[in-house]
C-alpha cells in the first residue's frame, strides 16, 4: 500500500488543521505512508470549493455519502460538528472505509459505544483525534512516567481554560448547542483533560463534579466566523443549553487523586492546556500555551539545586524532534495533528490499531457521562456504574 486516500468531511477549524497536516507530512517524514488528499466535503458549497482549492485537495463534494460510493477512497476524515459523527462512522466503517473522528467521538456514551462496536465488526482502523498527546513534551512526561522516574503518583491537576464565552454577546455557536455539540466546556475542553490523565495516569475509578452556565441565553449567529467571532448581528436570543465550566474530582486505579477544570469563561487564558503530575520522586509541569517545554522537579537533585527544570522537548531523543528542526527550534499547535497523522499511517504500516482509537474514545465519554450523572445526583459515581 503506498498511500492512504483519504475523504474528508469538514472544513472549519478542524478541517484546516488536518489538511494542513495531510498536506506537511510527506516533506518531513518522508519514508513512511503518504496521505492523498482526494475529497473534501461541506454542506455548503461555496465554502467548500474554496476549502478545496486552499487546502490542497483534488475534489470537492456537498454530499459525504458520495464519498463512501467510491473505490478510490479508503479512509473517512470526520471533523464535521460532534451531532454528525455517529452517522457518518457507522455508515463509512460499513462501507469498509477506516475512520478518523475528532473529539468527543458522539453525544453520548451510548453512541460512542455502538460506533465502537461497528468499527470493530468491519475490521477498519478507527483513530479519534486526541491531539494533544502528540506534544513531545507531553511524550515526555509519558516517558518519565513508564520508566517510572516520577515514582508512586499521587496528583493529577488539569485545567483546560479558555476566555472565548466572557463576551456575552459572543453568539449561540454550535458548541453552545446541546443537540449539536453533546456538552460544552466539559466535552470539548475536558475531553482532552481526560485523555491525557488516561494515556499518563490510567484508569478512574470514580468521580464527583460541579458545572455551571454561567450566561444563560445568546444571541442567535447571523454568521459564525469561528472563536473569535464578537458580537451578533441578530438582536434574538435563545438559551445556551451546555455548561459553560465544568469542574471534577477523581481517584484512579493507581491511588492517585485527580481534580479537572474546563472553563471557556477564565479571562486572559486563551488556550490553557495545563496539567501537573506529582510522585514520590518528582513532578512534571506541562502547558500548552508553551508546548515545547516540560517542568520537571526529581527529589533525588541534589539539596542546592534542587527545583524545577525546564526542558525543551526538542532533542533528538525527544519524540518526533528528529523529523523537525535543530534543537532549541520549536513547534507548534499543527505540528500535534501531523504527528496523530503520522501515528494513523504507521498503524497501516505495522497492521495494527492507530493509537488513541475509539476505545480510547469511549474511555473518555464514560468519565464525561459519569461526571454528568454525579452532577446530576449530586453524588460520586463509580465509572463502572455507567
Ligand atoms: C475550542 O474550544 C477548541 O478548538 C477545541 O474544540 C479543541 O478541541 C481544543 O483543542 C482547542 O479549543
Amino acid at each position: 500500500m503506498e498511500k492512504i486516500r483519504i475523504g474528508m468531511v469538514g472544513y472549519k477549524f478542524m478541517g484546516k488543521a488536518h489538511s494542513h497536516a495531510y498536506q506537511d507530512l510527506p516533506m518531513f517524514f518522508p519514508d513512511i505512508i503518504h496521505p492523498e488528499m482526494k475529497v473534501i466535503c461541506g454542506r455548503d458549497e461555496k465554502a467548500v470549493s474554496l476549502a478545496a482549492k486552499q487546502f490542497g485537495w483534488e475534489e470537492y463534494t456537498t454530499d459525504w455519502k458520495s464519498l463512501l460510493e467510491r473505490d478510490d477512497i479508503d479512509l473517512i476524515d470526520i471533523n464535521a460538528p460532534s451531532d454528525v459523527h455517529k452517522e457518518i462512522t457507522i455508515a463509512a466503517a460499513k462501507a469498509g472505509k477506516h475512520v478518523f473522528c475528532e473529539k468527543p467521538l458522539a453525544l453520548t456514551l451510548a453512541d460512542s459505544r455502538e460506533m465502537l462496536e461497528v468499527v470493530e465488526a468491519a475490521g477498519v482502523k478507527h483513530l479519534v483525534g486526541f491531539n494533544y498527546r502528540f506534544a513531545p513534551a507531553v511524550m515526555l512526561a509519558k516517558k518519565l512516567l513508564d520508566d517510572a522516574r516520577l515514582g508512586e503518583i499521587y496528583h493529577f491537576r488539569a485545567c483546560f481554560l479558555q476566555d472565548w464565552l466572557v463576551d456575552p454577546n459572543f453568539p449561540l455557536a454550535w458548541r453552545l448547542q446541546k443537540e449539536v455539540a453533546g456538552s460544552g466546556s466539559h466535552g470539548d475542553l475536558g475531553a482532552h483533560l481526560i485523555d491525557l490523565a488516561h494515556y499518563l495516569i490510567g484508569d478512574m475509578t470514580e468521580v464527583i463534579g460541579m458545572s455551571e452556565t454561567f450566561i444563560k441565553e445568546r444571541p442567535i449567529p447571523s454568521q459564525m466566523s469561528g472563536l473569535t467571532a464578537k458580537g451578533s448581528n441578530s438582536d434574538e436570543k435563545a438559551p445556551v443549553t451546555v455548561d459553560d465550566a465544568t469542574l471534577f474530582l477523581a481517584r484512579f486505579a493507581n491511588g492517585a487523586l485527580g481534580s479537572f477544570e474546563a472553563t471557556r469563561y477564565a479571562a486572559g487564558h486563551r488556550c490553557t492546556n495545563s496539567f501537573e503530575i506529582n510522585g514520590s520522586k518528582g513532578s512534571v509541569i506541562f502547558d500548552f500555551e508553551r508546548m515545547n517545554e516540560l517542568q520537571v522537579y526529581f527529589t533525588d537533585d541534589k539539596e542546592d539545586v534542587q527545583g524545577f527544570r525546564r526542558v525543551l522537548a526538542t532533542d533528538p531523543s525527544h519524540a518526533f524532534a528528529q523529523n523537525w528542526w535543530p534543537p532549541g527550534h520549536t513547534i507548534g499547535y499543527e505540528h500535534t495533528f501531523i504527528h496523530e497523522v503520522v501515528e494513523l499511517m504507521e498503524s497501516f504500516r505495522e497492521n495494527r490499531q492507530p493509537v488513541p482509537n475509539f476505545r480510547d474514545g469511549v474511555k473518555c465519554q464514560e468519565v464525561l457521562e459519569a461526571v454528568d450523572l454525579s452532577i446530576e445526583k449530586r453524588q460520586w459515581i463509580r465509572i463502572s456504574e455507567v
